[in-house]
């Protein structure tokens, strides 16, 4: 196996990612603009096979026409150059002072309206650049207040902006499926749908609910103080990991986007784990693109960007290679047939069994040895020991 990235890897990279000029809440950037035809050129360089990226990274907000035309002539002949491909789109809805109090939630009509049509004219751009996600992070639907919200007249006008676009692009007949992604705070004190359990929720309210899904985030999650392995194993269970944002997080701070395994590595190894085996018969359990949406340290200057996007993909590949010995050791194996781990794949109920059945089967409640199930132990540690050593290369 290799750690040399590939097309084949499906690595994406946001042009907001390596673009990020490192400006925060307390200090000026301190790395000069990029211009996305570059970053093009260096990430298919670097062995990506997409870029993403916000209408507003490409064409300033409120660039006239011409202007808008000629960013996009750019790009386009930047892929075309490369062969890299735009797998997912999204809008800023963000930035824009206009959108402070929230774009498809904002108490102002206006806004809303605004909003929507901004994330169109985008979808329109998406479908001609052959993207096939689009992904919204309502970073801005939200409130610091519990006085100025009403939050169920928000969830309303939420679901009223997704269901609306989606009418859109099955009138427009673009093959384009929406993916939500979470995020419980920042900027907003706290932000509507903030984990992959209530964007879920959420959808399956909408209208086109088929064609909407979720775009996790590592760092969003785990700033919820959620496990974002289960995070995913749920979003799969539902069918609707249609994306997925890969970044490191240490613990429940501030939205940090480092590297990808620059954080929990053992959940990035799980995470890995679980993406690349946990499918049927250990096949892949999700074939989207592997998304990084991280933002270079606020201390590299461009090389170290172009290091640190490397970075994310190099560690992908150890952790899918540390994955796969994981798996073909025999003493792992052994280890979860000792833990019962394939048996919860077992129904609890034979086939044809019912309730009733059950109540009468004495073997399952008055017969069943209680002080046997209580006292074996299940071996959780020395399985996780496994893979502990397998992570550090130990075996
Ligand atoms: C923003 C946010 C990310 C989202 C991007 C998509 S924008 O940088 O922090 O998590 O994925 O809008
Ligand atoms: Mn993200
Ligand atoms: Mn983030």
């Amino acid at each position: 196996m290799t750690r040399t990235p590939t097309r084949d890897d499906r690595f994406s990279f946001g042009l907001w990612t390596v673009g990020w000029q490192a400006r925060d809440p307390f200090g000026d950037a301190t790395r000069a603009p990029l211009d996305p035809v570059e970053s093009v050129h260096r990430l298919a360089d670097l062995g990506a096979y997409g870029v993403t990226f916000h209408d507003d990274d490409l064409v300033p907000f409120g660039a006239a026409e011409p202007e808008r035309e000629g960013r996009i002539k750019a790009f386009r002949e930047a892929l075309d150059a490369t062969g890299l491909v735009v797998p997912m789109m999204t809008t800023n809805l963000f930035t824009h002072p206009m959108f402070k109090d929230g774009a498809f939630t904002s108490n102002e009509r206006g806004v809303r309206r605004y909003a929507i049509r901004k994330v169109m004219r985008n979808l329109d751009l998406a479908a001609e650049l052959g993207a096939t996600t689009y992904v919204f992070w309502g970073g801005r639907e939200g409130a610091e207040t519990d006085s100025a919200k009403d939050v169920r007249a928000a969830l309303d006008r939420y679901r009223e902006a997704v269901d609306v676009l989606a009418s859109y692009v099955l009138e427009r007949g673009y093959a384009i499926r929406f993916a939500l992604e979470p995020k419980p705070n920042e900027p907003r004190g706290d932000i509507l749908l903030p984990t992959v359990g209530s964007a879920l929720a959420f959808i399956s309210s909408l209208e086109h609910a088929d064609m909407v899904g979720v775009n996790p985030e590592v760092g969003h999650e785990q700033m919820a103080g959620m496990n974002f392995v289960h995070s995913i194993a749920q979003a799969l269970w539902h069918h609707k990991l249609f994306h997925i944002d890969l970044n490191g997080q240490r613990g429940p701070k501030y939205d940090q986007d480092l590297v990808f395994g620059h954080g929990d590595l053992l959940s990035a190894f799980f995470l890995v784990d679980l993406l690349e085996n946990g499918g049927p018969g250990g096949a892949p359990a999700y074939d989207g693109p592997r998304h990084f949406d991280y933002k270079p340290l606020r201390t590299e200057d461009t090389a170290g960007v172009w290091v640190s996007a490397a970075s994310n993909m190099a560690t992908y590949l150890l952790l899918k290679e540390r994955a796969a010995a994981f798996r073909a050791d025999p003493e792992v194996v052994a280890a979860l047939a000792e833990s019962q781990v394939g048996e919860l794949a077992t129904p609890t109920l034979s086939p044809g069994e019912s309730a009733s059945d059950l109540l009468s089967d004495r073997g399952s409640f008055e017969e069943f040895d209680v002080g046997r199930a209580a006292a074996h132990g299940y071996g959780f540690a020395r399985l996780d020991q496994l893979a502990v050593e397998h992570v550090l290369g130990a075996r």
